[in-house]
C-alpha cells in the first residue's frame, strides 16, 4: 500500500503540472476576493482599441476580412487624445459600478500595454505611446476600484496561433506555427500584466471557444495566475461549465440558466456568477449601432442577475478618441441613479430564499429579504414559506408598511399601488433573528 503510494507520488512529480489533474484548492485570499466580487454586483466592461478607428465593432478585422498587413496600418493612426483614465473611473463610480473589466488584448492580438514580448502594442506602434493598462490601473488604485483584465486567448494575428480555429482564416498567415509556443507567449504576456500593474482583481478569458478541442494548458496558465496573484479571480467565457482552476463562472447576453443567445451553457455552478451585456448592441463602438438599451431593460437585467446570485457586467465601447458616446454614457448614468435609490437591495446581496418566479426575484442580505416585484398587476402576492417569520414588511422606496398575512402555505403581501413608471417594486422583509 505504502509502496504504491510512493510510486504514484514519484510518477506525479515526473508529470507536467497540467497533466497531474491536481484538485484546485483556492487560497483564503482567493475565497475572500470571491466574496468581495459577489458583494460588488456591478462591473463596467470596456471594449476598446485601434479597431475602433473603423467604428465598426471589435470584430471588424474578421468581418471585413482585413489581412494583417493592412490591419496593422490602423495602429499608427490610433491617437486617442481624449483618453482620461481618471475620468473613466469616476464615470464608472458615479454610475454605480464597483469594478472595471478592461480589454487588454482582444482577438486582433493588439496589446493595450507596453508588452515586452511583442511590439504589436500601444506604446510601440501608436503615436499615443501611453500605456493604457498602466494609466487605468493607477487611476483604479487611487479610487479603490478593482480592475479585471480581459485577455483573448484567440489571436487573429499571432503566427503561432495554429492550427487555426473557426476564425482568423483571412488574416494572411502562413499555414504553420507552434501552438505550445503561442501558449508560452500568452503566459509571458499574462506574467507582464500580473507583475507590472499592481493588484489585479482578476483575469477574464475569452476566445477558447474558437478551438474547443485544443489543449489550452489551462491549469498551467491558471496556476501561474494564482501563483503570481493569489487573490486574482480567474474566469473564462468559454460558454461551458467551469474548469478546475476557475474562480467564477460567466455568461454572455443571458441570465444564468437561460440560453436565448444560443451559446451559453445552462449549467450553473456553485462558483460566483457574472453575466455580461452591452449598453448598445455592439461591444466595440460601431457608428451604425444607434441602439441603446432602455433603463427598464437594464434594471431588469441587474435585478434578474442579482436574484440569481450573479453580478452584472455592463459593456460600453468608447469611441476611437477615448471619449464615451453621450447616448451610452447618459444611460449608464441613469442606471447609476436607479442604483442610488435601490442599491441596498442589490449591492452586497446574494440570491434570496425564493427562487426566480414569473413575478420577479428575491435577494437577501443579513436578516433582510428583498422581494423584487417586476411583473405583477394584482395587489395580493403570495410567497412560499420563508426560513424564518417576517417581523416587518415595508417598501424600500418611501418605507410604507406592507401588510403581511401568514398561512400554512406561506405569506401573502398586500402590495400598495406601484408608483408611475416603477420597474421594480421592492418590498423589504425583515426576518426574525
Ligand atoms: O468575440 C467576443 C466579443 O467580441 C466580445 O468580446 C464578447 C464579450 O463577452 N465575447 C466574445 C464572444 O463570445
Amino acid at each position: 500500500m505504502r509502496r504504491s503510494l510512493a510510486l504514484l507520488l514519484a510518477l506525479g512529480a515526473a508529470l507536467p503540472l497540467a497533466a497531474q489533474e491536481t484538485p484546485y484548492v483556492p487560497t483564503a485570499e482567493n475565497l475572500a476576493a470571491r466574496a468581495r466580487f459577489q458583494d460588488a454586483k456591478l462591473g463596467m466592461f470596456i471594449h476598446w482599441g485601434p479597431a475602433m478607428m473603423l467604428q465598426d465593432g471589435e470584430w471588424v478585422m474578421e468581418n471585413k476580412r482585413i489581412p494583417i498587413a493592412e490591419y496593422e496600418g490602423l495602429a499608427p493612426l490610433f491617437n486617442p487624445v481624449k483618453f482620461d483614465a481618471d475620468a473613466w473611473v469616476r464615470f464608472a463610480r458615479e454610475s454605480g459600478f464597483n469594478y472595471i473589466t478592461l480589454i487588454t488584448k482582444h482577438h486582433d492580438g493588439f496589446a493595450l500595454w507596453d508588452s515586452k514580448v511583442s511590439d504589436w502594442d500601444i506604446v510601440d506602434r501608436t503615436p499615443f505611446r501611453r500605456d493604457i493598462v498602466r494609466e487605468l490601473a493607477e487611476a483604479c488604485r487611487k479610487a479603490g476600484m478593482p480592475l479585471f483584465l480581459y485577455y483573448s486567448q484567440l489571436d487573429w494575428r499571432h503566427p503561432d496561433y495554429f492550427p487555426r480555429g473557426g476564425t482568423g482564416k483571412s488574416a494572411g498567415r502562413a499555414e504553420q506555427g507552434s501552438f505550445p509556443r503561442y501558449l508560452d507567449y500568452m503566459d509571458a504576456q499574462l506574467t507582464e500584466l500580473l507583475t507590472g500593474y499592481g493588484p489585479i482583481a482578476g483575469v477574464w478569458f475569452d476566445g477558447m471557444w474558437d478551438k474547443p478541442g485544443a489543449d489550452w494548458r489551462l491549469r498551467t496558465t491558471y496556476d501561474l495566475i494564482h501563483r503570481l496573484q493569489p487573490a486574482a479571480l480567474v474566469g473564462s467565457n468559454h460558454h461551458k461549465a467551469p474548469y478546475p482552476g476557475e474562480d467564477y463562472q460567466m455568461f454572455e447576453k443571458d441570465l444564468p440558466g437561460a440560453n436565448a443567445a444560443g451559446f451559453n451553457t445552462t449549467h450553473i455552478s456553485a462558483l460566483p456568477l457574472e453575466t455580461a451585456e452591452t449598453v448598445a448592441e455592439s461591444w466595440g463602438f460601431r457608428i451604425t449601432d444607434q441602439s441603446v438599451k432602455s433603463l427598464d431593460r437594464l434594471v431588469r437585467y441587474v435585478v434578474g442577475a442579482a436574484g440569481r446570485g450573479a453580478n452584472f457586467l455592463l459593456n460600453i465601447g468608447p469611441r476611437p478618441d477615448g471619449s464615451m458616446h453621450p447616448r451610452h454614457e447618459a444611460r449608464m448614468r441613469e442606471l447609476g441613479g436607479w442604483l442610488r435609490s435601490h442599491g441596498e437591495a442589490i449591492y452586497g446581496t446574494r440570491a434570496g430564499p425564493i427562487t426566480p418566479r414569473p413575478w420577479g426575484v428575491t435577494t437577501a442580505k443579513g436578516n433582510r429579504v428583498y422581494v423584487h416585484v417586476l411583473d405583477w398587476n394584482d395587489r395580493e402576492l403570495s410567497l412560499p414559506a420563508l426560513p424564518k417569520g417576517v417581523r416587518r414588511a415595508s417598501l424600500l422606496i418611501g418605507g410604507q408598511a406592507v401588510p403581511v398575512r401568514s398561512s400554512a402555505d406561506g405569506i401573502t403581501l398586500s402590495l400598495p399601488p406601484r408608483a408611475a413608471g416603477e420597474v421594480d417594486q421592492v418590498v423589504v422583509l425583515e426576518l426574525a433573528p
